[in-house]
């Protein structure tokens, strides 16, 4: 009996700091996707407000891409803007931010810039 309240406790404690967690909610570029030349902004939009800690944009051969200043505030949504042309090709960016429940959260995002398209 006593072990199954262990078990119980055990499976709600894990649920709870998941649950607690402020996620990734969306961005743009989106996770995954190919984008058509030029990207002008990078927006990271959390299902919560957070401090924004951390924003690195590189491509496949890791070099840097410069992106605006991280805004100070806390908010949901934050729109950087790209200062690098970003060439066509496979980039990622990195982030990390803090929730409102204090943890630490971070995560990459994948994407493709494509050629323009022609007109
Ligand atoms: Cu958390």
């Amino acid at each position: 009996m006593k072990q199954w309240l262990y078990v119980a406790v055990a499976f709600g404690a894990l649920a709870s700091s998941a649950y607690a967690h402020t996620p990734l909610a969306a961005s743009t570029p989106a996770a995954g996707s190919t984008v058509a030349a030029p990207v002008k902004e990078l927006v990271l939009e959390f299902g919560g407000e957070v401090r924004l800690t951390a924003v690195a944009l590189a491509d496949s051969t890791g070099s840097k891409k410069a992106v605006g200043e991280i805004p100070t505030a806390v908010a949901a949504k934050f729109t950087l803007p790209v200062r690098d042309e970003l060439a066509p090709g496979d980039y990622v960016a990195t982030w990390r931010a803090v929730g409102a429940d204090t943890h630490v959260i971070s995560g990459e995002i994948h994407f493709k810039v494509a050629a323009p398209t022609p007109r």
